[in-house]
């Protein structure tokens, strides 16, 4: 019901710009409000070769299973590469309890761009991968690539990392990698197995007090055609932001990618954060056409860096830095 209201609210929306946008002689020409200043910022040009690459390297390691050497790898590569874009790295390491019992060494890394500032704006995704190819039919006890699930949306954000360190935005960014997320139980029926990464943080935020405007999971944005469409805990707990992000990725011409059509409910890195006072929304791929909603190399060996999409990882990115550099103008 709120996901109908949200879409209403963005036809609405879309009606008054067209009736901004025609002439009308009674209205002054000469725009002066806040409106107008913001479109003047200049946005920086997101790289999606630059992206492209943050996916590649991450996948060359290995899966990055908890409590494996290429796991270990990447997050000091993460640590280390968010280093370069600013001086505020902050890594969380600790000992998780998973669904079967194992107990997962994990690490969240979470970087910051002006820390002084009180506005800010949470990005988040998951860097860990699944142990295991569980739906696939072959070699479904080994781990995928997870060059999609897991991959994707770090590479997103390190890339968008990088643009915050060539150009300062006006509002304050975190960047969050979170760990332990995908080692959860197939069908998800024991309550909370996955993000465990995210619930350690909701629990022990990295900053005393940590609060922001709205967080933005990446879950799965880098595969050819991809479909955002409206998760069901973001319509209901933020739909202002899902109304942000999905105008600006239509003004920048990815309305192929973000439809304005309700998607499923799922238990995501975001649900976490909403339920520790953060509105946030989950950008997640969806397949209309799967039983499961997801897209068909979901969790399957399919996840590999050939479904990978630099012109997805654009859309993404640059639709995220268009919201960060307009913010606080
Ligand atoms: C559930 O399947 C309930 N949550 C996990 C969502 C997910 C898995 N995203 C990536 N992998
Ligand atoms: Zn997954």
């Amino acid at each position: 019901m709120n996901l109908n209201k949200t879409i209403r609210g963005f036809i609405a929306g879309c009606w008054w710009m067209v009736a901004a946008c025609g002439s009308n002689p009674q209205q002054p020409q000469q725009q002066t409000d806040a409106s107008t200043q913001a479109s003047s910022v200049t946005v920086p040009d997101f790289n999606a070769d630059s992206a492209y690459t943050f996916v590649s390297t991450q996948v060359e390691f290995g899966p990055r299973v908890p409590n494996t050497a290429a796991h270990i790898a990447c997050a000091d590569y993460l640590t280390a590469t968010l280093s370069r874009f600013t001086p505020q790295v902050i890594e969380q390491k600790s000992v998780v309890t998973a669904f079967d019992g194992t107990n997962l060494t994990m690490r969240n890394v979470i970087a910051s761009f002006n820390p002084e500032k009180k506005g800010r704006i949470l990005l988040f995704a998951h860097w860990d991968t699944r142990p295991w190819a569980d739906q696939d039919d072959e070699r479904s006890r080994e781990p995928i690539d997870g060059a999609d699930d897991g991959g994707s949306g770090v590479g997103v954000l390190l890339e968008v990392a990088r643009q915050l360190s060539l150009k300062s935005p006006t509002i304050g960014v975190d960047i969050a990698f979170f760990d332990a997320e995908d080692w959860g139980e197939k069908g998800g029926s024991s309550e909370d197995s996955y993000a465990l990464g995210t619930q350690y943080w909701t629990k022990n935020p990295h900053v005393a007090g940590y609060t922001a405007n709205y967080g933005v999971l990446l879950d799965m944005v880098g595969s050819r055609n991809a479909q955002f469409r409206i998760e069901g805990f973001s319509g209901e707990n933020a739909s202002y932001v899902v109304e942000k992000i999905w105008k600006a990725a239509a003004s920048l011409g990815y309305s192929n990618y973000f439809l304005f059509e309700q998607g499923g409910y799922v238990t995501d890195d975001h649900y976490y954060v909403i339920r520790y006072g953060i509105p946030s929304i989950d950008i997640i791929n969806s397949d209309k056409t799967t039983r499961n909603g997801f897209a068909s190399h979901w969790h399957t060996h399919n996840d590999n860096m050939t479904v990978i999409d630099a012109a997805t990882l654009k859309a993404v990115g640059q639709t995220l830095l268009e919201v960060v550099y307009k913010e606080g103008n």
